[in-house]
């Protein structure tokens, strides 16, 4: 036999490239050294670090996936591991990271022109510019099909209208993802926006809850007029839009893990050291069994999360596939971080123990990109055969 690590209960390592494990302590290292002493004042004050994703790009974070452009063309499993390794420090950073490199870039590479990669790519590959995706609007988040904003064709480009509501990044965003039904043949297509432009803003949503290190808002576009180059020419229909969550949502499921396993870290080592009764908390058997129920949860989602990521490098993902394991470590993430959160105590309450900021993050996670009974509708779809969305 071998000794037990506790910190990688099923070996974790053993499955990963040496590139791969290579790219994840560049970003264990950084979001350790980095990241992590700044957390606190991201959380309190509710502003934006314009530093951060320059320097998540100087180290090839963002957009790791792509080929060419500045991108460091890596496997789905180091975005997987980059996104475990920033939400182990908190969900507002890797939100902002995976919408700039899973809703931002992806899009444009995916469904862009040679121009229009050429223009935005490199640029937010380096972090120079940031970007957002607006699909859920105020009347239409779970089902973003009903989507009131509209596209119509005029001389020489497009005019938007419309609204988006909770959009990671959109107050500090200097282009716009933004999905629209288009009036000529009522299909949902992507159009590029620049900050700027007449008609566009995009205000912050303030005092969340949750997610207080990263920026929401809204998008409202009041007549904004593009030009052509602004259409994503290549994706049309909601799968365009949704082939880009597919992406978020994987890495989301990696996300989520790294951000259980630093409360199943900081819970353990309060229960160490604190005593009560003469005993250390973690000598008492309901405290180890909370913390055994939190590992068991995060080194199978782990597993989840490599198996899908595997797949998805080698073209063999159903994007059912991503909903089970988005739902999944969203939920578990959620629920166990939630109990061995009691293991604070009354230290619980206070954010310099960070577990209470997680939790109030995680409930978010659960949420975006799909919430957690969604997921479970699009699974049980696949599974009978018959959508329970709607009539
Ligand atoms: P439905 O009729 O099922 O499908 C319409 C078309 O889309 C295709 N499709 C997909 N394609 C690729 N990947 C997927 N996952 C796909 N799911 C569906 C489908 O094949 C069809 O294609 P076609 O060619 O036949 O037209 O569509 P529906 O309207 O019935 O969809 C139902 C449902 C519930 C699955 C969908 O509306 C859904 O996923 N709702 C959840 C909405 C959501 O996730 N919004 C996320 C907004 S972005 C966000 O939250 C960012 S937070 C980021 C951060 O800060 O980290
Ligand atoms: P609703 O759709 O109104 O759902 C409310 C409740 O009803 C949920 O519990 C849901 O599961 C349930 N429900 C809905 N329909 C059904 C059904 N058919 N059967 C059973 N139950 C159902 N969106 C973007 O486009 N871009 C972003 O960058 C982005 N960032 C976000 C950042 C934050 C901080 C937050 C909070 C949200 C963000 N979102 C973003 C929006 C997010 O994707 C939506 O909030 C999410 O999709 C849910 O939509 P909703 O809030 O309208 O809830």
């Amino acid at each position: 036999y071998v000794k037990y690590n506790h910190e990688d209960p099923l070996n974790l390592d053993s499955l990963l490239t040496e590139e791969e494990i290579a790219i994840r302590d560049t970003a264990r290292e950084y979001c350790q050294e980095n990241l992590a002493p700044r957390v606190l004042e991201g959380w309190r004050t509710e502003k934006f670090n314009h530093d951060i994703l320059p320097e998540m790009g100087k180290l090839g974070l963002l957009g790791p996936t792509i080929q060419g452009y500045g991108c460091a063309g890596a496997s789905n499993v180091a975005y997987g591991l980059i996104a475990r390794e920033i939400e182990r420090v908190d969900s507002g950073y890797r939100s902002t990271a995976s919408v700039q490199s899973s809703l931002v870039m992806h899009p444009i590479n995916e469904f862009g022109t040679e121009a229009q990669k050429e223009r935005y790519i490199p640029r937010l590959a380096k972090g120079e510019i940031v970007g957002c995706f607006g699909l859920t609007e105020a009347n239409h988040g779970s089902d973003p099909a009903g989507m009131e904003t509209t596209a119509e064709e005029t001389d020489g480009g497009f005019v938007l209208n419309g609204s988006k509501t909770w959009i990671s990044n959109a107050p500090v965003a200097d282009i716009f993802v933004v999905w629209a039904r288009c009036k000529w043949d009522g299909k949902v297509r992507g159009f590029v926006l620049e900050k700027g432009l007449k008609g566009l803003e995009a205000p912050a949503i303030k005092n969340k809850i949750a997610l207080r290190a990263s920026l929401t808002g809204s998008i409202f576009m009041d007549s904004v007029r593009v030009g052509h180059d602004a259409l994503l020419p290549h994706g049309q229909g909601l799968s365009a839009p949704f082939s880009c969550l597919n992406s978020a949502r994987y890495g989301i499921s990696w996300g989520v893990m790294g951000a259980l396993e630093d409360c199943i870290h900081k819970t353990l080592t309060y229960a160490l050291e604190r005593k009560q009764f003469k005993r250390p908390l973690a000598s008492f058997q309901l405290i180890q069994k909370k913390l055994v129920d939190a590992q068991i949860e995060a080194a199978l989602g782990l597993q989840a999360s490599l198996q899908v990521g595997r797949l998805k490098d080698a073209n063999k993902l159903a994007p059912e596939m991503v909903s089970m394991v988005k739902r999944n470590n969203c939920g578990k993430a959620l629920q166990h971080s939630r109990v061995i959160l009691d293991i604070l105590g009354g230290n619980a309450a206070s954010d310099e123990y960070h577990v209470g900021r997680h939790v109030a993050n995680l409930q978010v996670v659960n949420t975006y990109e799909g919430t957690y009974d969604i997921h479970g509708l699009i699974l049980g779809k696949a599974m009978t055969g018959i959508q329970a969305f709607a009539n």
